[in-house]
């Protein structure tokens, strides 16, 4: 086989964040970083030799390319095989899922998820282990130190490879199975949701509108949403990936998806709205007038999952990131399950999935999930939503209403401060580091602080312990607010301030969130002296 050594200088540490490695197209185009980064994957888990791997990416910008690029060197490194979305294409969940289905040893995705696209914009690029999900944190430390030291890689000299065609061919002593990347991820859904009920919803006049954001889900939204269920044909609009997601972030939150927010609060309202991100982990979930929040959906998701043949026997239990509103507690209490509180990001679920302790987990970044696969699966919760709202033949509105009445309302938001200079940033988390053990008893913006500290987290399957995990402020009054640094940016530091506050009085359940989560945001900045310390008189994002 033609093979090159390539001969480089160090990448000098390339530490993986919340997601996998993500940085600036430009950065993964220089001479060599893909590279070295994928030889550094490959390497960290102790070689592909005789592996088979999946690959598949959200279509931006470089996806092709870095496609070639990791299927000669998985050929130079003596992978046996390459499963491939046909055209480079497949979406998170499906990649976790097809590793699974065929007991692949891992995959690789080629994505910066939420981020934009394009050759200015984000590039990113995760490995997920043989259990479907986001490499560990004792695997992603190996990546990264193997980025150190690592001065060579491994491959083969000659030129593309088909990546179009469906079939299994041979290249370079290295098979590649070009497969559709929808037909096994519709399949499994199919198993999972009662999709007679849900084709009868859309077949009494049931309306809904699916943004795919020009991103990942088109393609899948279209065959499962318009193709087997039957929705009218335009249900699914942006439906087609393109490589700068039309010029626009594919983050479904009512701030980049402000389109199907107008449409959804306008007169000629649909019955149901669905966005999701750039690799179709994420989901954002609206009925009409009716925004749902990430952290409620969750909950709601929890008490109402019994309804779909797949939790007809009910849940193990549930887990959410720490920064999500603690409203699937409330729920898991009153059902009896247990709830997990997890650091920031989906490779903290994956031990509590395959240990069978829970069953569905989400983040109030937008992601739900369950044991179906071992990442956040968008499309999975529009259809878990369908299959309730067929099932109950209530609105979005009423199973709403109900939950809050019965479990109280969470009022949530995020305000997110981007391309802080990172100096100030981690000396404003250092201030209120230092003074957490001071803070209980005293008094913010009128609210006395019940309990602070910094969020650390011990995995109860395998023992290990994740610290520096985010810093958590409980107020006496049912509010609590959250403090960490975003590990998915690219330039700068994105400070998250999260913003909670519990009503449990009938009376309060229909506030503007905005005013409901007044105080609490008051007491965050006091605390934390944010503005001070960051220059920044305001949020740049609040979702
Ligand atoms: C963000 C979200 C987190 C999510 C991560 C990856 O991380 O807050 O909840 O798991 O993105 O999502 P951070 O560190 O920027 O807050 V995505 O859809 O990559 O796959
Ligand atoms: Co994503």
């Amino acid at each position: 086989m033609p093979m090159q050594f390539a001969r480089t200088e160090p990448i000098d540490g390339q530490k993986p964040g919340t997601s996998g490695l993500r940085k600036k197209t430009k950065v993964f185009q220089r001479p060599h970083y893909l590279e070295n980064y994928v030889q550094s994957i490959f390497d960290g888990i102790g070689g592909v030799e005789g592996k088979t791997l999946v690959v598949g990416g959200d279509g931006r910008f470089f996806n092709d390319q870095a496609i070639q690029i990791i299927l000669r060197m998985a050929a130079a490194n003596g992978a046996a095989k390459c499963i491939v979305g046909q055209g480079g294409i497949m979406s998170t969940p499906a990649v976790s899922h097809l590793i699974r289905k065929r007991k692949a040893d891992g995959g690789l995705i080629l994505s910066a998820s939420h981020n934009p696209g394009g050759p200015d914009a984000d590039f990113g690029l995760k490995y997920n282990g043989p259990n479907g999900g986001p490499a560990t944190e004792a695997v992603t430390e190996r990546i990264y130190e193997r980025t150190k030291t690592i001065d060579c890689y491994k491959i083969i000299a000659s030129g593309g490879m088909d990546i179009d065609t469906l079939g299994l061919r041979s290249h370079q002593g290295m098979q590649v199975e070009i497969v559709d990347p929808v037909e096994d991820y519709a399949e499994l859904m199919e198993s999972l949701f009662d999709f007679d009920k849900i084709a009868a919803l859309f077949a009494s006049g049931f309306t809904m509108r699916f943004d795919a954001m020009h991103a990942v889900t088109g393609p899948y939204a279209k065959a499962i949403l318009e193709d087997r269920l039957g929705a009218a044909p335009g249900t699914v609009v942006n439906g087609t990936p393109s490589p700068d997601f039309g010029n626009g972030h594919p983050d479904p939150n009512p701030i980049w998806a402000k389109t199907l927010m107008d449409e959804m609060y306008g007169p000629s309202a649909p019955d149901f709205g669905a966005a999701s991100d750039g690799d179709g982990d994420r989901n954002m979930i609206v009925g009409r007038n009716c925004y749902v929040t990430p952290s409620d959906s969750l909950a709601l998701l929890t008490a109402q999952a019994h309804l779909a043949p797949a939790y007809a026997k009910g849940l193990a239990g549930v887990a959410r990131s720490m920064p999500t509103s603690r409203a699937v507690d409330r729920v898991a209490e009153s059902l009896g399950i247990g709830c997990y509180e997890t650091p920031t990001g989906w490779k903290f679920f994956g031990n509590l999935l395959d240990a069978g302790k829970v069953t569905l987990c989400g983040e109030e970044s937008a992601g739900t999930g369950s044991d179906h696969v071992r990442e956040k699966d968008g499309l999975w919760a529009v259809l878990l939503w369908l299959n309730i709202l067929a099932e109950s033949g209530k609105s979005v509105a009423e199973l709403l209403a109900d939950m809050w009445k019965a479990h109280g309302r969470c009022y949530y938001t995020r305000h997110d401060y981007e391309d802080v200079e990172s100096d100030k940033a981690n000396a404003m988390m250092d201030a209120l580091r230092g003074k957490l053990d001071d803070l209980p008893g005293t008094e913010a913006a009128g609210l006395t602080v019940e309990t602070a500290d910094e969020f650390a987290y011990d995995d109860p399957v395998d023992g290990s312990r994740s610290t520096g995990q985010g810093l958590r402020v409980t107020f006496t009054n049912g509010a609590r607010a959250v403090f960490r640094l975003s590990g998915t940016g690219t330039q700068g530091a994105t400070i998250r301030v999260y913003l909670e506050q519990l009503e449990t009085d009938p009376a309060k359940l229909d506030l503007d969130p905005a005013e409901a989560l007044a105080p609490v945001a008051r007491a965050a900045l006091e605390l934390s002296d944010l503005q001070a310390m960051t220059g920044r008189d305001a949020p740049d994002v609040i979702t």
